[in-house]
């Protein structure tokens, strides 16, 4: 389903049509290594459904768009922060090796679980970034607000709150990934505290919010948690779009008029 001008939703990931570039959003590898630790016990099959879940995607867009030019892995590739498990090095090195049948081009962006992913980026001769900008896109992880924003930057797609919505359905209530769109207004107060900004009046980009690639991470409840991102909530999250991902992916509208169906 498309979002946004060339850029369409394929599953849990991004893919724009223009410039053929694949984005996989928090893929937190090592999640159920680190719940195990934490006396959580839970079947290890996150790794495997990853991976069916990454070759299904890989094969809608090269069956619709024929090629992929370049893959972005927007920040959070692994899970543990501090060290790398063997498992974690283990499944990361296969996830990328299988990427990169698909296309040479890989970017990874830093993410805040990323703190020592450069050896394993290095086994691969991959770079790491803090952003990268496609056509008049930003790619940022989303943790912190982007300090540098070019001129010709006219949206901004950020993972790390993994949204989700709960419905109801009959007497069940099902939580849903989402993705989220809208707009996102660099103001006054946010420009006076950046260093490397483009300009000195208020602008406004247009924003969208990549829900979580792992299985095991269902994401925040946009209707009941905080957002904790820096750029959200600053966002009249009334106003987001919500693109609900299911066995389709499915347009909800806007937050508002879904809570106001739901009261
Ligand atoms: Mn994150």
């Amino acid at each position: 389903m498309q979002i946004f001008k060339n850029i369409e939703i394929i599953d849990l990931c991004l893919f724009l049509t223009k410039s053929k570039t694949l984005v996989i959003p928090d893929v937190h590898i090592g999640y159920e290594e680190a719940l195990n630790k934490q006396g959580i016990l839970i079947p290890r099959t996150q790794f495997k459904e990853i991976m069916i879940n990454i070759e299904k995607i890989i094969k809608e867009v090269i069956f619709r768009f024929n090629s992929i030019n370049q893959i972005i892995i927007l920040g959070d590739l692994k899970h543990e922060f501090g060290r790398i498990s063997e498992t974690e090095w283990r499944q990361t090195l296969r996830f990328l090796d299988f990427l990169s049948k698909f296309c040479n081009n890989i970017i990874l962006i830093k993410g805040n679980h990323d703190t020592i992913l450069g050896p394993i980026a290095k086994k691969r001769n991959l770079e790491i970034v803090d952003n990268c900008l496609v056509d008049d896109i930003l790619f940022v992880h989303g943790d912190k607000i982007p300090t540098e924003i070019s001129k010709q930057t006219k949206t901004i797609i950020i993972g790390h709150e993994h949204p989700a919505i709960s419905l109801k359905q009959g007497p069940r209530v099902e939580k849903y990934k989402c993705f989220l769109k809208g707009n996102w207004i660099m103001n006054k107060k946010i420009i006076s505290k950046l260093e490397k900004y483009a300009f000195k009046e208020q602008r406004i980009y247009n924003l969208i919010v990549m829900p979580s690639f792992n299985p095991l991470i269902e994401g925040t409840d946009i209707l009941k948690e905080e957002l904790l991102n820096p750029l959200l909530k600053q966002a009249d999250i009334g106003k987001l779009d919500v693109f609900i991902v299911g066995d389709n992916v499915y347009n909800f509208g806007k937050i508002k008029e879904i809570v106001k169906h739901m009261k």
